[in-house]
């Protein structure tokens, strides 16, 4: 095999290995065009019949739509060629032959449903558009990274499999570690709080979180790519001025960095514009303002009260009314878990950051006094005795902190209004699908 030597962004004059996939042969009859196409772009080949080898003809033209081959020779400009350059193939090589029966077809001209298209990922992703979404999630994660250590984290990584859950017991995936009884990690909160009270103080993780979630819906994953953030001597506040930093600098930076991708997906300056970077502060909104402004929508058959969970149509007649990212703050205490420190006997420090489509994040203050950690356990129902492990560290100076956890998957499917969340994960795991 001959080394690739250039992309498919090649320039005129230069003489070229280039390899990929075919994307497409056109065969008009003394001429014949070949699309190559790889991570970069698409870049013409031209067989004129007559004056070139047969055999080079042959090899080049025979080769089945999606075979990866590569081809050797000088570029030329050409302003009816689909990129303005083309080449003309001293040789070619057929790498890995596809067979001609494809079952998807990547050049998008025929749809396929999601479900076939995620059985068969690897040519799913060969599609432009389905390449710009993941090429915009690795931009966002980076953006994520880099303003984590802008305001002085430390990135960790903590345990998924674990002995204990922390969000409600009927989520959890059981396992069997060496004869006893264990879990997939459902959030990395009792750890992330366990890192802030060390030295390292301010703490990040992006790592996978795992839900036995009943549902299926469009916006849940069983495997889902939380974001978490943790800091010692942090209350609600600094932790929510922490968050819309995250979700703003992610923006930025896709907005920025993935200007040619953003077009590709139709979100671009040239596409129905349904990028946009926030702007302004998010408003911060009570839990009793978000009830009584729910309510007044007129939109829900049953008038929320006190203590009620926002339910889905809940969050979509706030979103509509609000129109951007908001949070709801001061929620009653008895809906928030017990690792969340209560205000009063009435509100907790726990708040949500919403997308006007869904839930984004949660966090709050922490309780970080022995005691009264040890009495929420108690009041949820849960046994602290299990839970020593980490109980036991609020004993020996933990300081006041906060933090929150941020679904990585729904700031990607909200950010590029992505319908199914399964769109933003190249191997979603669901009820159903357990492979690839
Ligand atoms: P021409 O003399 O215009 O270069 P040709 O006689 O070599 O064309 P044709 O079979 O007449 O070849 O061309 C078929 C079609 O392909 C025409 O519509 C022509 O404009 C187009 N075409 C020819 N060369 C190229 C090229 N390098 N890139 C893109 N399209 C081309
Ligand atoms: P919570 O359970 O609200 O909070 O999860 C935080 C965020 O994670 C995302 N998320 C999911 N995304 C896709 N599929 C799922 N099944 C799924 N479950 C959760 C959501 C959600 O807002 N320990 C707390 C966080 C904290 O207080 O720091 C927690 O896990 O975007």
């Amino acid at each position: 095999m001959q080394d690739r030597t250039h992309t498919a962004e090649t320039e005129p004059g230069d003489e070229v290995t280039v390899a990929g996939w075919v994307h497409e042969v056109r065969d008009l009859g003394g001429i014949a065009f070949l699309i190559l196409r790889d991570a970069t772009g698409r870049i013409q080949i031209k067989f004129e019949k007559d004056e070139m080898d047969d055999e080079l003809v042959e090899t080049g033209l025979e080769a089945a739509r999606e075979s990866v081959i590569s081809v050797s020779g000088a570029v030329e400009e050409e302003p009816r060629a689909p990129t303005g350059v083309e080449i003309t193939p001293d040789s070619v090589e057929v790498i890995a032959p596809a067979d001609p029966e494809l079952p998807l077809d990547p050049s998008g001209k025929v749809d396929a449903e999601l479900p076939t298209r995620l059985d068969n990922r690897t040519l799913d992703l060969r599609k432009a558009e389905v390449q710009a979404i993941f090429e915009i999630r690795s931009t966002m994660l980076r953006a994520v990274r880099e303003e984590f250590h802008e305001v002085g984290c430390t990135e960790i990584n903590t345990p998924k499999i674990v002995a204990t859950g922390t969000e409600g017991g009927t989520e959890l995936f059981p396992i069997t570690y060496f004869g006893r009884e264990a879990f997939m990690n459902q959030s990395p909160q009792l750890f992330k709080q366990l890192t802030a009270g060390s030295n390292l103080e301010r703490v990040f993780e992006i790592g996978p979180i795992f839900r036995a979630e009943e549902h299926n819906t469009p916006r849940h994953l069983n495997e889902a790519t939380s974001i978490d953030f943790e800091g010692a001597f942090c209350d609600h506040h600094d932790a929510m001025d922490v968050v819309e930093g995250v979700v703003k600098a992610a923006y930025e930076a896709v907005s920025e960095e993935s200007a040619d991708e953003l077009e590709t997906l139709g979100l671009g300056e040239e596409g129905d514009s349904e990028f946009s970077v926030p702007d302004g502060e998010f408003p911060r909104l009570s839990y009793e303002e978000a009830i009584e402004r729910v309510n007044a929508t007129g939109e829900l058959d049953d008038q929320l009260v006190w203590g009620d969970d926002l339910s889905t149509e809940a969050e979509k007649a706030l979103g509509s009314d609000v129109g951007g990212h908001y949070f709801v703050t001061d929620w009653p205490s008895e809906i928030k878990p017990f690792y969340i420190m209560d205000q009063d006997d009435d509100l907790s420090t726990g708040f949500d950051l919403m997308h006007p489509r869904m839930e984004l994040v949660s966090g709050g203050q922490r309780e970080h006094r022995y005691e009264n950690l040890v009495e929420g356990f108690e009041q949820q129902g849960l046994d602290p005795a299990q839970f020593e492990y980490y109980t036991k560290m609020f004993k020996y100076g933990m300081p006041p902190h906060a933090g929150w956890g941020l679904g990585g998957e729904r700031l990607l499917m909200t950010m590029l209004d992505l319908d199914n969340i399964r769109e933003a994960v190249l191997f979603p795991r669901d009820r159903q699908r357990l492979s690839p």
